[in-house]
């Protein structure tokens, strides 16, 4: 698989998106922290892509892109981060805990690993239930080290559960580089405690990432049970709003932009003769008018009605 027009249009409106929440912040119409997803997209997009109506995902805090992917409207995620009434929470949730249950999107989550049980729960239900629903978890990188993830992955794996456990390999877990936290230099490697398959992808290759992806949900559909995904990518940005990232070495940032996933998927699509320059453009142009528009909508909805705070609320 090599990646579609549609593809990029869906990796730069993720793109254009967290550049405008980075914006947001700096003009200070965002409560609390933000964890940007900029050089990352091709993972989402790449997964989300194989999943089917019905399909559930879990994911992180830096969870913007991987809830788009599933097809929750740009306004009303904007309208989420800023607090917004019209938010997919109601404004209650925020960048954190971006949520929308309507399109599969189970839940964002702040405690690092608190996705992982929730998705193998998802799983559960539907092997029970026998709806052929597949759900996919998207963790960090660190979080391979957190107690969560060796009992999902171990729970998923004795009982062939329909998960697909993908690591976003972004080199970093907050300010410390993956070898100064992790004794293993391939994540995937991982798998093997579990008896399941582990499998390294190239995670700024959308089509490889598709590839990868697929025969790890028709894995799990099939009722062979999980596959370990390591998607080897990188955080353009700091790790939340207050980082500057200055720990990087020198050089290493600009190796990573020369391999933009959505430079590269421009670029194939340009020497595969796919995509023309103008149409290329006319994704680029419209990818930025959606979300720029969204934007537009999601600021002008009020924030909720403080007659509303224990909507949702159940205890
Ligand atoms: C249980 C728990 N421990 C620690 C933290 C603080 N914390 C927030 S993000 C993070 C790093 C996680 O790194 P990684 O899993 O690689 O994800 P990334 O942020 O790189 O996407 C840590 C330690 C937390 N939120 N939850
Ligand atoms: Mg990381």
């Amino acid at each position: 698989m090599s990646g579609s027009l549609a593809d990029l249009s869906a990796m730069l409106r993720i793109r254009h998106f967290e550049d405008a929440v980075r914006d947001l912040f700096t003009r200070d119409l965002v409560r609390g922290s933000t964890h940007l997803c900029q050089g990352q997209e091709a993972v989402p997009v790449g997964v989300c892509g194989e999943l089917a109506p019905g399909d559930t995902m879990t994911c992180t805090y830096r969870g913007h892109g991987a809830v788009l992917a599933m097809g929750s409207p740009l306004d009303r995620c904007f309208g989420e981060i800023l607090g917004r009434a019209g938010g997919v929470c109601g404004g209650r949730g925020g960048s954190m805990h971006l949520t929308d249950a309507s399109v599969g999107a189970l839940g964002s989550n702040a405690v690092v690993g608190a996705q992982l049980p929730i998705a193998v729960g998802a799983a559960l239900a539907a092997q029970h239930l026998g709806t052929g629903a597949v759900t996919v978890t998207f963790l960090g990188d660190g979080a391979t080290n957190i107690g969560a993830f060796h009992e999902s992955v171990n729970l998923a794996a004795i009982w062939r559960l329909p998960v697909v456990f993908v690591i976003e390999n972004n080199q970093y877990g907050e300010y410390s580089p993956l070898a100064t936290t992790t004794p293993v230099a391939r994540l995937a490697d991982r798998a093997a405690s579990y008896g399941i398959p582990g499998v390294f992808v190239d995670g700024n290759d959308v089509g490889a990432v598709r590839a990868v992806a697929a025969t790890a949900v028709a894995r799990a559909r099939a009722g062979d049970g999980p596959t370990l995904v390591e998607a080897d990518t990188y955080r353009q940005q700091g790790h939340s709003r207050s980082d500057p990232a200055t720990y990087r070495p020198p050089g290493e940032l600009e190796r990573w932009l020369a391999r933009d996933p959505v430079t590269l998927l421009a670029d194939r699509l340009t020497e595969q003769g796919a995509a023309t320059p103008a149409e290329l453009d006319a994704v680029r142009e419209r990818a930025r008018a959606e979300v720029s528009q969204a934007l537009e909508r999601a600021l002008s909805w009020p924030m909720p009605h403080p007659d509303t705070r224990l909507e949702g609320v159940y205890a």
